[in-house]
């Protein structure tokens, strides 16, 4: 993802008037010094950008505007160049103080409007400030994503911003395109290995494995569709060694032990676990079942009904890995349906399904929640190879760099 074009990300512009806190907004954000932070009005006289990857929201580009309440010859050129970011912003944060949603602040928000480009009002240096002077309601006419902040000491600004975003991004940046895209090429082989067990329907695979094919063939690639039974065939069978191998999670320990340590080994969970949430959370959210203490609370969350089989997943066989995995007496409470539950405090983790039926804005939103509440998150697949130890081959796919997971 790191090569993602410019074009396919989100751009996010960061507008208000001089000395706002735009420049020190894009550095936290950022975690770097991108723009010149100084208390003389003016400082940002170019736009500055930052391309990055800025999980879970996905590759983005932040852009650092020149304040726009700019005055004289010189400041009627700086208008000029912010106005054209307007164009290539998809979001835009204005930054302002309490006092400071006025009549520039109303014109961006319309020009926006205008675009139909979708507005988060980051009213700034809360702590220089009276809350009590804050009016809420003159900001809410225009906007309902309201972030009071102080750019200087909010520990939570970037996960604040984090959330509004995903509340926020238009549907065709917080869907990424291909489940297989970025790893596999063109002639590639992929090997899917499906079970057909008592929990799979009868006379046809289920929707994860349908989108794995069908986004295999999209990617001129070859898919090799067999059950586990049949698998060491099928790897002997084939003339040139498969890309990778995906299976469905409970088959997981049966193929890593089949699958050669040099062909790379993933499952259907942890794809979608990808497209559809935040691989880095999902991953961190598994470790903590470590920390899993007597009488702790675990909450299983599948995003729809259906009447639990003997042998479910969630009611079984998660349960019975994770009390086997940490040895401890934990309590599994099981939630499903598209709402999720108000009060996460309770919980010491949250196992999700696989999501293959919810938007990813759902799952992102629900992570933005989890964390709210200081409740790791993970799912299903990634929770079951945590517990089978076989995590760190299942994700080494998409591992990049510095240890980064995406
Ligand atoms: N106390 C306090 N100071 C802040 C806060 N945010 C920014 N500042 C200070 O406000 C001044 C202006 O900040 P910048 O980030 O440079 O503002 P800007 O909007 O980029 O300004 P221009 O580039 O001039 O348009 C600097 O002295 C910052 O340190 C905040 O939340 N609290
Ligand atoms: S959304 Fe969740 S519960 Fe529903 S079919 Fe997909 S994985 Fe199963
Ligand atoms: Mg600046």
């Amino acid at each position: 993802m790191i090569k993602t074009p410019r074009a396919n990300r989100l751009h996010i512009g960061i507008y208000g008037r001089r000395n706002a806190g735009k420049s020190t907004i894009i550095n936290r954000l950022t975690n770097q010094e991108i723009s010149i932070v100084s208390p003389v009005a003016g400082t940002t006289t170019d736009a500055v950008e930052k391309a990055m990857e800025f999980l879970p929201v996905g590759p983005v580009v932040f852009i650092d505007t020149a304040g726009i309440d700019d005055t004289g010859e010189l400041g009627e050129k700086r208008i000029k160049k912010t106005e054209k970011i307007f164009d290539r912003t998809d979001i835009a944060l204005i930054v302002c103080d309490f006092q400071g949603w006025c009549e520039y602040e109303k014109k961006l928000f319309e020009e926006f409007k205008k675009r139909n480009i979708p507005v988060v009002a980051i009213v700034n240096k809360i702590d220089l400030n009276n809350i009590s002077d804050f009016n809420r309601q003159e900001i809410e006419k225009y906007t309902k994503n309201i972030i009071l902040t102080s750019a200087k000491t909010d520990k939570n600004l970037v996960h604040n911003i984090k959330k509004s975003l995903i509340e926020n991004i238009p549907d065709d940046f917080i869907n990424p395109p291909s489940i297989l895209g970025d790893i596999i090429k063109p002639k590639d082989t992929v090997i899917l290995v499906v079970p057909v067990d008592k929990e799979a329907p009868k006379g046809r695979l289920i929707l994860p494995q349908v989108q794995c094919i069908r986004d295999i063939l999209d990617n001129n690639c070859k898919a090799f569709v067999v059950k586990e039974t049949e698998l060491a065939d099928a790897i002997l069978e084939l003339k040139t060694q498969p890309k990778l191998v995906v299976t469905d999670s409970q088959a997981f320990k049966e193929v890593d032990a089949t699958v050669p340590e040099e062909i790379p080994l993933t499952s259907f969970s942890i794809l979608f676990a990808r497209i559809k949430g935040d691989l880095t959370e999902f991953y961190k959210g598994a470790e903590s079942i470590d920390t899993l203490k007597d009488g702790d609370k675990v909450l299983i969350c599948e995003s729809c009904t259906h009447h639990p089989i003997e042998d479910d997943i969630a009611r079984v066989k998660i349960p019975r890995l994770i009390k086997l995995k940490t040895k401890k007496e934990i309590e599994f409470v099981h939630h499903s349906g598209h709402d999720f539950p108000q009060d996460l405090k309770e919980y010491r983790l949250i196992i999700h399904c696989g999501a293959c039926m919810t938007n990813r804005r759902e799952i992102l939103s629900r992570i933005m929640k989890a964390k709210d509440a200081n409740v790791p998150l993970t799912n299903y697949g990634i929770a079951i190879a945590y517990c089978l130890g076989i995590l760190k081959r299942a994700i080494a796919p998409f591992v990049h760099g510095e240890g980064d997971i995406y």
